[in-house]
């Protein structure tokens, strides 16, 4: 609802900018009448346009975040059960996401037997009952203690899907 709303009002303050910001393109191309509404209507957009313009940065800056962190697929894209990819390495804090993709439901459960001495797999992993089961669900974790952790999805595991992250 929100975004409809701030796109309704974005269009016509859009064309009041442009009217107020180059008025001899404008007279080429729009209706002059426009053009007498213009000064009120290009102060408000240019405060519309800064909040946009906020509000996208921030969502981009929230997308390299992202873009910053290890993606692990959950379900290969031609139906295998299995981490896409199987093998990573991150750097010690940095995030990983699993990422639900095809074969659901899955999850995420570390090894207790093969984690770094003085892990408690227990804060790392999903519960074994715990499930993703719609496409693009994820599962983040970050891993600090450096070392080689095995993971596997418990409905899986027995089909071959297990992963493994080294941290340094
Ligand atoms: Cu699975």
């Amino acid at each position: 609802m929100a975004t409809v709303t701030s796109a309704a009002v974005s269009i016509p303050s859009f064309t009041g900018l442009k009217a107020g910001g180059s008025a001899s393109k404008v007279t080429s191309t729009a209706k002059i009448s426009t053009s007498i509404t213009a000064p009120k209507l290009a102060v408000k957009a240019s405060l519309k346009d800064v909040g946009v313009v906020v509000a996208a940065t921030a969502a981009s800056a929230m997308l390299a975040s992202n873009a910053m962190a290890v993606e692990v697929l959950l379900g290969g894209g031609d139906g295998s059960l299995a981490f896409v990819p199987s093998e990573i390495t991150v750097a010690s804090g940095e995030k990983i996401v699993f990422k639900n993709n095809a074969g659901f439901p899955h999850n995420v459960v570390f090894d207790e037997d093969e984690v770094p001495k003085g892990v408690d797999v227990a804060k790392i992993s999903m519960g074994e009952n715990d499930l993703l089961n719609a496409p693009g669900e994820i599962y983040s974790v970050t891993l600090t203690e450096k070392g080689t952790y095995t993971f596997y999805c418990s409905p899986h595991q027995g089909a071959g899907m297990v992963g493994k992250v080294t941290v340094n």
